[in-house]
Order: C-alpha cells, then sequence, then structure tokens
C-alpha cells in the first residue's frame, strides 16, 4: 500500500519536471541514477536560518538538510536556485550546477582554507542571465558596474545591465552610453518602474524556464521591479529617503520567485555586502544618533539589548530614542555583523556551524518526544 501511494507521487511529479517550467533540463536528468526512485527532485527557492524553501513549480515548502550531507566536505551546500534530490522532506544531496554565481571568499585574494582550495561564496546557482541592476539616481557609478561585471564574467555567466530610474534622470540615454563604453557588447536596458512598456525588453530573458539573479545595492529598485514583472506585491520595497538618497534594507532573505510568465528571477537584497565586504555599510553615518550614544555605554561590546549601564536603552526609555529606530539599526547590525562574520571566517564554514546547531536542536526535540 505504502510503496503504491509512493509511486503514483512519482507518476504525478514527473510530468511536471520534463516540462522544464522551472529550469530543469536533461543536464540534471542525467545525474539521476536508477537507484534514487523515491526521491523528489525539487529546486531551492529560499535559504532561511532554520531551513530551507524548496518548490517543484507549485508551493514552497519548507525542508531541511540530512547530517551526513552536511558532515561530508565534498558535498556541495545548497544555494538558492540549486536542484536537489528530497526523502521525506530532508535533502539527501545537490545535484551538480550547471554554473554558479558566486564570489571568493576575502576579497577575491584567493584565501585558502586548511585544504588548499580557495573558497567561495555562493550568491545563486543554475543561472541563465544575472541582471545587474544599478539605479539612475545617486547610484549610479560606472565604477561599481565594472565589478558587478568582473564577479558575473568570472563565473561565465552572461551579464545584463539594468538602468533602473529612468524617470529620475533628465538625460537616461547619455547614461547608456556611458555604460556602453566601459561594458562593450553587454545588453544595456533603460527601465522605470512608472512605465510598465519598459518591462517588455526583459520578456526574452524570462521566458519560461529561464532563471536571472538581480544583483545591485539595496534601493536601486530589485525587488519593485520584481512585483512588476510579477504583476502584484510578492517582495518587500523600501522607500528612498529623500534626505540619504539611498534606499533602507527590507529583507534578508533571497528568494528564487516563479513568474506568471514562467521565468525565475532571484533577488538578492545582500548583494552588496556579499560582493564587496562592509566598506560601504551605511550603519555608522545613518545612525550616528545611535552611535553618540552607544559611546557611553558600560561595555564597549555593548549590543543595546539588556546590558547594564546601557545608555542607548536609557535614552530610549527617556523618549530620546525612538524604539522603531532602535530595532532598525540593530537589525542592519545583525546583518552586516553576519556578513562580517562570512568574510572573516569563509561562508562555508558559517554556513555548516550555523547547521551543526541547527541538527543540535533537532536531536534534542526528538529526544523529549
Ligand atoms: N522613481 C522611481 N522609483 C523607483 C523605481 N524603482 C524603484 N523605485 C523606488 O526605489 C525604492 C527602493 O526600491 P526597492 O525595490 O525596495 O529596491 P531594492 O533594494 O533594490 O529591492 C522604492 O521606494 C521604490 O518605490 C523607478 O523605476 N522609479
Ligand atoms: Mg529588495
Ligand atoms: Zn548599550
Amino acid at each position: 500500500m505504502k510503496i503504491q501511494e509512493k509511486f503514483i507521487q512519482t507518476e504525478r511529479q514527473t510530468p511536471q519536471l520534463n516540462n522544464n517550467n522551472i529550469g530543469w533540463s536533461a543536464f540534471f536528468q542525467q545525474q539521476l541514477g536508477s537507484n534514487q526512485s523515491g526521491l523528489t527532485p525539487s529546486r531551492i527557492c529560499g535559504v532561511r536560518r532554520n531551513c530551507f524553501l524548496v518548490t517543484q513549480g507549485g508551493d514552497e515548502t519548507q525542508v531541511t538538510v540530512a547530517g551526513s550531507l552536511m558532515n561530508d566536505p565534498e558535498a556541495l551546500y545548497p544555494a538558492v536556485g540549486d536542484w536537489v534530490l528530497l526523502r521525506d522532506s530532508v535533502i539527501t544531496s545537490v545535484l551538480s550546477r550547471k554554473n554558479v554565481l558566486s564570489r571568493k571568499a576575502a576579497g577575491g585574494r584567493g584565501r585558502k582554507d586548511s585544504a588548499g582550495t580557495v573558497q567561495n561564496q555562493v550568491i545563486a546557482a543554475n543561472l541563465d542571465t544575472t541582471f545587474i541592476v544599478c539605479g539612475l539616481d545617486r547610484d549610479f557609478n560606472l565604477r561599481r558596474i565594472e565589478r558587478y561585471l568582473t564577479l558575473v564574467y568570472n563565473c561565465n555567466i552572461a551579464p545584463t545591465i539594468l538602468l533602473t530610474k529612468s524617470d529620475l534622470h533628465p538625460r537616461p540615454e547619455s547614461c547608456v552610453e556611458e555604460v556602453e563604453s566601459i561594458a562593450f557588447g553587454v545588453p544595456v536596458h533603460l527601465i522605470s518602474a512608472m512605465d510598465n512598456d519598459s518591462l517588455s525588453q526583459l520578456e526574452d530573458y524570462l521566458s519560461p524556464g529561464k532563471t536571472v539573479a538581480l544583483v545591485g545595492s539595496s534601493g536601486v529598485g530589485k525587488s519593485t521591479l520584481i512585483n512588476r514583472l510579477y504583476g502584484r506585491e510578492v517582495q518587500a520595497t523600501a522607500s528612498v529617503s529623500q534626505s540619504l538618497g539611498k534606499g533602507r534594507h527590507t529583507t534578508t532573505n533571497r528568494d528564487l520567485i516563479v513568474l506568471p510568465s514562467g521565468g525565475m528571477v532571484i533577488d538578492n537584497p545582500g548583494i552588496r555586502e556579499i560582493a564587496f565586504g562592509v566598506e560601504s555599510a551605511p550603519a555608522d553615518s545613518v545612525f550616528s544618533d545611535i552611535e553618540k550614544y552607544a559611546l557611553s555605554c558600560r561595555f564597549p561590546n555593548c549590543t543595546h539589548t539588556h546590558e547594564p549601564g546601557c545608555e542607548v536603552q536609557r535614552a530610549m526609555a527617556a523618549g530620546e530614542l525612538s524604539p522603531v529606530r532602535l530595532r532598525s539599526f540593530q537589525k542592519i547590525k545583525s546583518e552586516l555583523d553576519y556578513f562580517a562574520d562570512r568574510e572573516i571566517r569563509g561562508s562555508a564554514r558559517v554556513e555548516k556551524e550555523r547547521w551543526k546547531g541547527v541538527s543540535r536542536k533537532i536531536k534534542a526535540i526528538r529526544k523529549r518526544r
């Protein structure tokens, strides 16, 4: 009875995967051995602190990763866009990648781990194109575009440059010329969220089964673009603060989203930190009011949450500082700490350690039952 149920389940899922609709192809099919019946191929569409999200084209489901995979130094660690095999909501293996958008750890200086291999920070896997997104407001910066182009070229992935917020520039065509002069032969598109017609330029990149990752600084309009392409709000966006001319951080998770067109987009809110370190982090200058109080905290490494003698907490209690502002400061701080941590230790190890913690917790829960 059980076996029959399983058989029916596999039967039902096979046509969908052969349909090519979320990027499945012969390249992945040929990696399925004959002894892998009962294992369901799924695509990673989200990496969360404590789990992965996967899809087979429809709903997202939460899964965990097998301990054997975590402890295998040779195994790929699942990233957004990866194809994985699942048994009972547990990832048992990660299929070989067609390509991977990643950056060498530690600023490309080629730091090596104990085994002598250069560690890579994986941003997304199995892409057809990467959109380098640059806003035509204060974000416009040819040097930054060059750095993104280098990142994408180094991974042998086709770049396309999107200049967003064209409605905010008096002569957007002049920017296209400037970009073309540094990115010879790379397609450049002018996009505005105010102009739905401008999105039709992107149709070819997003035909059924195609996967595109969006990279670019926070606030350039990546999530807004995804919402326009989708036809409704599926990603959180941030309002640009006029005084700063920068978007605020909204999400820390990158996600693969299946568009109604059948194409897929991967939003990368953390790309700036992942790709180029934290040198341009907004936290210090933008939160100078909080930093000012923090100088008077009793402990130099105060997290301003529970420590005695915390001047920030005192200021908040006295109504001198808004709790909302402190929360957003702490959120950005913890993001930056996380990326800084990855910078220093290499992403693979940080991820693995994090997962060891998770598996310990799972074991503890099982014992209690
Ligand atoms: N004027 C204008 N504003 C835009 C455009 N695209 C995005 N924005 C605004 O820019 C801000 C940041 O956008 P968001 O999508 O959150 O950027 P992300 O951080 O790259 O995902 C939001 O307030 C958007 O409304 C555009 O084409 N024109
Ligand atoms: Mg966003
Ligand atoms: Zn404090």
